[in-house]
């Protein structure tokens, strides 16, 4: 199916439908909540139902957007819903209770930019791994609508959606780039979103107590392989020390990026005994695959997995798998 085709069938089906719920993935980001509340704000201006579904709340940063409160964290029923899932197209990435949500609805319907992998088996999907974010693609769909709307709607889905195009392109500084986002940049511009708004609720928004916590993370740092990787790790006893939560590490993939002397970035995040979640970036290396051998996922140069092991063994067979990559 074409982009085309897709966006086509899109409108048909939000037209002949009254009940939608919008889902995401775990542990949701910027273009996750972006794509969700933009599509939210759409849906609600059409006088549909709609259900923003997180088992997890977004995360305060995102607040600025004025939707958090709408998310709820249990639904009853979703066999008269068509459900969406933005800015993933496993399954397995979403929590069983979202699973039981897409067994059980009238449609599902995919918008994401991750590699396809196999194990998708929603009824509609459009993904489209060369554009930069969720949000990218999705404004594509709702441009033309969007242009009818009054300018205070107008404003909140730009807003949102650009929110998801600054954080996932890093402020336009990572690889998935293009014109094409430029021009999404500037046509949400033009729709009133504000880029000084957005930008420092994303990038310059760090609590004082992250600082703490990224100050002893980064006591840990460890360069292997000749500097080629380096991994770091936070521990709960760090959290109880900077009396803190696991959710004030998110933006620490920020702060510490891979470069032309750590071409790999690891960061393990300690979530109960043996219990890790391990975030990896890099500048060449395909780390995509290397999550999928741990059940996670991501993108070529971003991607995470969670895993029970012991912390030693974990970094060996992760250094093993890396080195492996390389040749
Ligand atoms: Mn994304």
């Amino acid at each position: 199916m074409t982009i085309n085709e897709f966006k086509l069938e899109f409108k048909k089906i939000i037209s002949q439908n009254q009940n939608f719920i919008i889902t995401i993935h775990e542990n949701p980001d910027g273009d996750a909540i972006g794509a969700q509340f933009a599509l939210f704000i759409f849906l609600n201006h059409l006088n549909k139902n709609i259900r923003i579904f997180n088992p997890t709340a977004p995360y305060p940063e995102y607040d600025f957007l004025g939707l958090s409160d709408k998310t709820e964290n249990s639904i009853s029923d979703s066999s008269d819903d068509i459900v969406f899932m933005l800015d993933f197209n496993e399954k397995k990435r979403a929590p069983k209770i979202v699973q039981n949500i897409f067994k059980n609805c009238k449609k599902l319907i995919c918008i994401d930019h991750h590699r396809k992998t196999k194990k998708t088996r929603e009824t509609l999907s459009l993904i489209d791994s060369s554009a930069s974010s969720a949000c990218e693609i999705l404004y594509f769909l709702l441009k033309n609508d969007i242009e009818k709307f009054p300018t205070n709607e107008q404003k909140k889905i730009a807003n949102c959606l650009y929110t998801g195009l600054i954080y996932d392109t890093n402020n336009f500084s990572n690889k998935n780039v293009s014109t094409k986002t430029f021009q999404v940049a500037k046509e949400l511009l033009n729709l009133g979103a504000d880029n000084n708004l957005c930008s420092r609720n994303i990038f310059q928004n760090q609590k004082n107590i992250e600082l703490k916590l990224l100050g002893l993370t980064l006591k840990t740092l460890e360069e292997i392989d000749d500097k080629r990787i380096v991994c770091f790790v936070t521990t709960q006893k760090m959290l109880k020390a900077c009396n803190a939560k696991m959710e004030n590490t998110t933006n620490f993939s920020k702060n510490v990026k891979p470069s032309d002397e750590r071409e790999i970035v690891i960061h393990f995040r300690e979530l109960g005994e043996n219990k890790f979640r391990v975030s990896l970036r890099s500048i060449n290396t395909d780390v995509q695959k290397i999550a999928e051998k741990f059940g996670g996922g991501g993108h070529k140069l971003a991607a995470g997995f969670e895993v029970e092991m012991k912390f030693e063994k974990l970094k060996n067979k992760l250094v093993e798998l890396l080195n492996y990559e390389k040749k």
